[in-house]
């Protein structure tokens, strides 16, 4: 039997214990069976003899979500720390049109030579993000990104954990008034985690709306689809209808980009529960420590791919550097064209009025010679 049947067996078993009248019963059926267990019984005799010893009723197991191995990260390469002196640096801020490359510049320079992956969320307004991450980054308790039931994350922030690097992002309201900053975040992402609140059903308009915005720019619908994540929370709140409504959402997302999402449900308050009360059953079932290793999974999986896509996109950025320097030449070109035409000019007056001045002095001299 394999190990990982071995835990499952084990799981099942603290499920059934978990049901049991007694804590010290359960306790006493766990201990007992992991010893029985090791000394090589056939696993289902063992658990059949524990139910019988133990009157235990045929009550079907609660199976825990199954804790998914945690594969260890491949991180994508990084980019070189000097990429251009300063000096550089200086005379571009001189020659640029539009200053605003360069700090784009810089911002992806930076994010590009982060050791760790860049998991940037986004969604509506109080769809929990905040809550989400502080599980994400083992800060609960403490609220590392402040939650609440009014406007809460105001200004991106971000935090490091492990080999990832959340950041938690202002949400997008109804009116759509973020969305271009909403975007321009989730262009530094490695990872985008689209973070939508399951009770509020299927995907309103305004979450259609931004998806819809965000393939526009993204370019790429694959490779959009292929970096998210779509995160459903408040998990415990709507449990039974919750398949229904992912189907739904299913559907939307897969009419706006032309492939299917990756979707995963979760409850941070079962999560918190459990962590709080040490029921590691409720942890399971929160659906969290899937999400994390489904984000190692797709971690690895990018991580060439990453590398290929920071340079994209510093490759068409320094294509409209390129761009911008080529139109500050052009202005320059024409501003010297303009100068050396007035020079022209301004020489051909003071030309012709040499020239007047010199016969002037001729006919002077004519005349005083005539005398
Ligand atoms: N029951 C339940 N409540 C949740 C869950 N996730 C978040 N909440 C609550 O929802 C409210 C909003 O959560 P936040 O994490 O601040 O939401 P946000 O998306 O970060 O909000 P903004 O930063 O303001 O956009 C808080 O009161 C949380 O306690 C969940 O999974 N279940
Ligand atoms: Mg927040």
């Amino acid at each position: 039997m394999s190990n990982a049947e071995k835990a499952r067996l084990l799981a099942n078993l603290r499920g059934v214990a978990e049901q049991a009248s007694t804590n010290s019963q359960a306790q006493n059926i766990s201990d007992t069976f992991q010893n029985k267990y090791n000394s090589s019984q056939p696993v289902i005799k063992v658990f059949d003899d524990f139910k019988r010893k133990y009157e235990l009723p045929d009550a079907p197991v609660i199976a825990p979500a199954k804790a998914e191995p945690i594969p260890v990260l491949t991180l994508p390469t990084m980019l070189p720390k000097e990429i251009y002196s300063a000096k550089v640096q200086e005379q571009l801020k001189r020659t640029l049109q539009k200053p605003q490359l360069l700090v784009d510049l810089d911002d992806l320079l930076l994010t590009s030579q982060q050791q760790g992956f860049r998991v940037v969320n986004t969604g509506l307004l109080k769809a929990g993000k905040s809550t989400l991450y502080n599980c994400l980054v083992d800060a609960v308790g403490e609220e590392r990104f402040k939650t609440g039931t009014v406007r809460t994350t105001i200004t991106s922030q971000e935090h490091q954990h492990g080999d990832f690097i959340y950041i938690d992002t202002p949400g997008i309201d109804h009116i759509g008034a973020e969305t271009q900053e909403a975007i321009k975040a989730l262009k530094t992402a490695d990872i985008v985690l689209f973070i939508h609140n399951l009770k509020s059903g299927e995907l309103d308009k305004s979450e259609v709306v931004f998806l819809q915005e965000v393939s526009k720019h993204w370019g790429n619908n694959t490779d959009f689809i292929k970096r998210t994540v779509f995160v459903m929370t408040h998990l415990a709140d709507v449990e039974a209808q919750s398949a229904a409504i992912i189907s739904q959402i299913n559907k939307q997302v897969t009419q706006i980009f032309g492939a299917s999402p990756l979707i995963k449900s979760i409850s941070s308050m079962r999560y918190r529960k459990g962590l709080n009360e040490n029921k590691h059953i409720l942890i399971e079932r929160s659906g969290v420590p899937s999400l994390v290793a489904c984000l190692h999974h797709q971690a690895n999986a990018l991580s060439a791919d990453i590398s290929q896509q920071r340079m994209a996109r510093l490759k068409s950025l320094t294509q409209a550097i390129e761009l911008d320097i080529q139109e500050s030449m052009a202005v320059l070109q024409n501003k010297r064209q303009e100068v050396a035409t007035q020079l022209s000019q301004q020489k051909a007056v003071l030309n012709e009025g040499l020239d007047k001045i010199a016969k002037e002095i001729e006919q002077m001299l004519t005349r005083y010679n005539e005398i």
